[in-house]
């Protein structure tokens, strides 16, 4: 592969391909091999056209490329476009034998609208950094990914389409640990969940929006809910208590011969 040759209007590019391949696995739309255009039915953005004739002049891009002589651009086209709609930027680093040069930056156009949707970066070494991506099309950003080591730490998701995030994942050694989500929508979380081995563990939930927990998963309060009852069923019975214990299974059955 002629990865770092300024390749312009190249059909082939194998990391286009991974990238288009995980768009239409996230999305759930059927993308095929690149033959059945207009298989990818998703949402146009605000002045993005799905007819390639009519692609804007500026297709929004969030690769920091433009002004920079230094940067090497590359556009390539990737399975099912008829125009170029991914973009690489590469930067050289480096001086004498240890010059080398690296994709720094690669945006692609992935519903093929003629706007950028999904932008990822690089460090010096190739690994990834930092994504971004306008994953339901409406031409605003709605998840930023970090990455440390270039494995995935953090993902966070704007699902009201107010621009800010309101889950926020949190990955160690790429394994999901931590999702904090805001129900409300005033942008802090209320519901904490832990997970252990990629499998939820607990779940904490803050009531009365005052940022803390008071209230953990359902398991956990059930299993205090039966501890309350079990010691009050061993305190010396009182009249309020009858009610109480109804839904026991001991408590009809000692309650009637005893009293009548
Ligand atoms: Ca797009
Ligand atoms: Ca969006
Ligand atoms: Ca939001």
């Amino acid at each position: 592969m002629s990865r770092l040759s300024p390749t312009f209007f190249s059909v082939q590019a194998r990391g286009a391909l991974v990238l288009i391949a995980g768009a239409c696995v996230s999305l759930g739309v059927a993308c095929g091999g690149g033959s059945n255009e207009g298989a990818v039915k998703t949402a146009t953005a605000p002045g993005g056209s799905k007819d390639p004739s009519r692609w804007p002049a500026d297709d929004r891009s969030m690769c920091d490329w433009r002004n920079k002589p230094e940067l090497e651009v590359a556009e390539t086209v990737g399975p099912g476009a008829l125009k170029p709609n991914i973009r690489r930027v590469y930067k050289t680093f480096g001086e004498g034998e240890v010059r080398h040069k690296t994709l720094v930056c690669r945006e692609v156009d992935t519903n093929l609208d003629g706007i950028k949707d999904v932008v990822r970066t690089f460090n010096e070494k190739g690994e990834a950094l930092h994504e971004e991506a306008d994953r339901d099309y409406d031409g605003k950003i709605d998840v930023w990914l970090k990455f440390v080591d270039g494995r995935i730490a953090q993902e966070d998701v704007d699902t009201n389409k107010d621009g800010k995030p309101d889950i926020w994942k949190f990955y160690v050694n790429g394994q999901l640990q931590r999702i904090r989500r805001d129900r409300n929508g005033d942008g802090k979380p209320d519901v904490w969940e832990i997970y252990s081995k990629g499998r939820l563990e607990r779940v904490g939930m803050d009531e009365n929006g005052d940022g803390h927990v008071d209230r953990w998963d359902r398991d956990e309060q059930l299993k205090y809910e039966a501890e309350a009852a079990d010691r009050k069923a061993r305190e010396p019975a009182a009249e309020a208590d009858a009610g109480a214990s109804a839904s026991a299974s001991n408590a009809s059955s000692d309650a009637g011969p005893s009293k009548h």
